[in-house]
């Protein structure tokens, strides 16, 4: 079959009549040239030798869920979110085939064990989304983009057709350790400074995941018959029967760090009342976050950047991307306002 040329911007207009809110394109060649972390090199070229192009595509997490009162909103939405992801990629990868080339969706949760005891993924989506010029990562190491902050999912569609690469973005979304509303609102304390102690942050996002599996057939063999009566009625076996049957529970449960970043449209319009209060922050996580930035302005060596990670980062620094991207919002919703009041006849 010969393949029929598109360009970047006729396979994004695809994507976006797809469904997807934000689509980038990366270059397999840069993505292999600069692993996340290079003792663990997670490269297109690792999956396919015959990959030239990754799209990437993200959809938001409809901010309704960030105004509940229950965490469990997040949970389902999320997984409906990835499904639909899913879709979404599928059919892209597969209108890309019937033009001749061969394309297919990546992974968007799974880890592999053979990469930092399976707690990477075998390409990093939100690095992936870096590189494909859609945000910068946050002091709490999600992608955050201008349009909906940290609140999307993401993934990549690997493809053989060479595409014209968008441009990383060199300014940094996240504000940085002056706001770190990220490291006050988490409950277990898991957001270090451009980094993650993933451990404590699977305890409240991976509810009943993995670790809580293991961990829980581990001592049901070790207990004796009383002990293992008790196990069965155990809330936890509740939980990951749920897990099992949809998935909900086993990850993507903790909202905090996603609801309270004041990164991101949606932020402003629905979330900066209901999310300006962080009942976890404390003391002790804002004079952390003091010191980081003190340590910062003095030019020391702050933990989780170094000379490598800056690129996904964004070298030039905060630049007031969320305070510009604000003020366009409310003159926005002027122009609506006048214009509609213009329209009744006020
Ligand atoms: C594994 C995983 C997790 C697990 C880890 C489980 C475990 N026990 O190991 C945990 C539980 C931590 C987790 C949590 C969450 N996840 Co998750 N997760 C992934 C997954 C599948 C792989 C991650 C990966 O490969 N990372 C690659 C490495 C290189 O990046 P990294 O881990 O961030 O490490 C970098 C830095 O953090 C730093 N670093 C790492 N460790 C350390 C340690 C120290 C001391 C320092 C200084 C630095 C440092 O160096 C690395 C190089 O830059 C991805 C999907 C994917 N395939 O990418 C989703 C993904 C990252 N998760 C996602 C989400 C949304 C979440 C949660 C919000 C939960 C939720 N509600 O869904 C939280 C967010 C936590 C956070 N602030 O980052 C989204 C992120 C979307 C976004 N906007 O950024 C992704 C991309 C899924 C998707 N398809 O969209 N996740
Ligand atoms: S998902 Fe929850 S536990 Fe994990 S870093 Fe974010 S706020 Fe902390
Ligand atoms: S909450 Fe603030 S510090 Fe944390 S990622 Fe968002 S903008 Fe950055």
């Amino acid at each position: 079959m010969t393949p029929t040329p598109l360009t970047a911007a006729e396979v994004k207009q695809m994507a976006i009549d797809l469904g997807a809110d934000l689509v980038g394109i990366a270059s397999a060649d840069t993505l292999n040239a600069f692993p996340p972390d290079p003792r663990w090199p997670q490269t297109p070229d690792r999956v396919s030798s015959y990959c030239r192009s990754v799209i990437v595509i993200a959809l938001a997490i409809p901010v309704a869920v960030f105004r509940t009162k229950l965490s469990i909103t997040v949970q389902y939405m999320d997984q409906a979110v990835l499904r639909r992801l899913d879709k979404v990629c599928h059919r892209l990868a597969r209108k890309l085939e019937q033009h001749g080339w061969p394309s297919f969706i990546t992974m968007g949760q799974e880890t592999d064990l053979s990469m930092k005891n399976g707690s990477y993924g075998r390409l990093s989506t939100r690095h992936m989304g870096v590189e494909a010029g859609m945000g910068t990562l946050g002091l709490d190491v999600n992608i955050l983009t201008p349009e909906y902050g940290p609140r999307v999912y993401l993934t990549g569609i690997l493809t053989e057709l060479e595409l014209e690469a968008d441009a990383p973005m060199t300014e940094q979304v996240c504000i940085g350790e002056s706001c770190s509303r990220c490291l006050h609102s988490c409950p277990t304390d898991a957001v270090l400074h451009y980094g993650l102690d993933k451990r404590d942050c699977a305890q409240a996002a991976q509810e009943f995941g993995y670790g809580v599996s293991t961990a829980f057939m581990r001592d049901y063999f070790a207990a004796d018959a009383e002990g293992r009566k008790k196990m069965i009625r155990d809330r936890n076996i509740f939980g990951l029967w749920q897990g099992l049957l949809r998935v909900a529970g086993s990850f993507g449960d903790c909202p905090r760090c996603m609801a309270v970043c004041p990164a991101g449209n949606d932020y402003h319009a629905f979330l900066a009342d209901p999310q300006k209060r962080i009942p976890e922050k404390t003391d002790e996580k804002a004079e952390r976050g003091r010191e980081y930035r003190r340590i910062r302005r003095e030019g020391g060596d702050a933990p989780g950047l170094d000379d490598w990670n800056i690129r996904w980062v964004g070298p030039e620094g905060y630049k007031g991307i969320v305070a510009r991207e604000l003020q366009a919002f409310k003159q926005c919703q002027a122009e609506k306002r006048e214009s509609a009041e213009a329209e009744s006849g006020d």
